[in-house]
C-alpha cells in the first residue's frame, strides 16, 4: 500500500451545472477516501498561487478568470497511489480528448472549463493541499472497507 494524499477541485462549471455529487460519487466508488472537503470562492491571489507553474502561458489569465468566477469544491483525497489514480479517473486535460468513462470524458467539452483539477505529482499535491486546507481540516480516520480495497 502506497498511501498518498492529493487535491481535487470541482471547478466552477461543475458547481454551476450541479454535478458536484456525480464527481464525489466517482471518487468514492473507486475506493478513495475523502479526508477533507469545502466549498470556497478562490480569489485572485489563491488562483495565482495554485496555477503558479502556468504564469507564463498565454492562457494564464483565462485560467485565473475561470477558477475565480464562481465557488469551487476542494476535496482532499487519500488512497493507494492516489495522485496517479485520481489523474486516471479524470482523464486527459482536454475533455474532448478524454476517454469515455473518465470524469472529463463524460462531463466536459471545453479545455478551459475542464470540470476538475487533480494534482499532477506528489510534490504538487503537498503544495496544493496546503493552499486549500489547514492541517486541522484534514481528518485522520480509517474505514472498515479499507481491508477490502
Ligand atoms: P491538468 O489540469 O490536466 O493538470 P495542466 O496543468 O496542463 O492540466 O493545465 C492546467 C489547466 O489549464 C487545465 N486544467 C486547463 O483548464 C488549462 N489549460 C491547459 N492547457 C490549456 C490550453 N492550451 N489552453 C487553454 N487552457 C489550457
Amino acid at each position: 500500500m502506497n498511501a498518498q494524499r492529493t487535491l481535487v477541485l470541482c471547478k466552477p462549471d461543475i458547481v454551476q451545472r450541479q454535478l458536484i455529487g456525480r464527481v464525489i460519487s466517482r471518487l468514492e466508488k473507486k475506493g478513495l477516501k475523502i479526508i477533507g472537503m469545502k466549498m470556497l470562492r478562490v480569489d485572485e491571489d489563491l488562483a495565482r498561487q495554485h496555477y503558479q507553474e502556468h504564469v507564463e502561458k498565454a492562457f494564464f489569465s483565462d485560467l485565473v478568470s475561470f477558477i475565480t468566477v464562481s465557488p469551487v469544491v476542494a476535496i482532499a483525497i487519500e488512497g493507494n497511489n492516489a495522485v496517479e489514480v485520481v489523474r486516471r479517473l479524470m482523464g486527459a486535460t482536454n475533455p474532448q480528448d478524454a476517454a469515455a468513462g473518465t470524469i472529463r470524458g463524460d462531463f466536459g467539452l471545453n479545455l478551459t472549463r475542464n470540470v476538475v483539477h487533480g494534482s499532477d505529482s506528489l510534490g504538487s499535491a503537498k503544495r496544493e493541499l496546503a493552499l486549500f486546507f489547514s492541517q486541522e481540516e484534514l481528518q485522520d480516520y480509517s474505514l472498515e472497507v479499507e481491508a477490502w480495497l
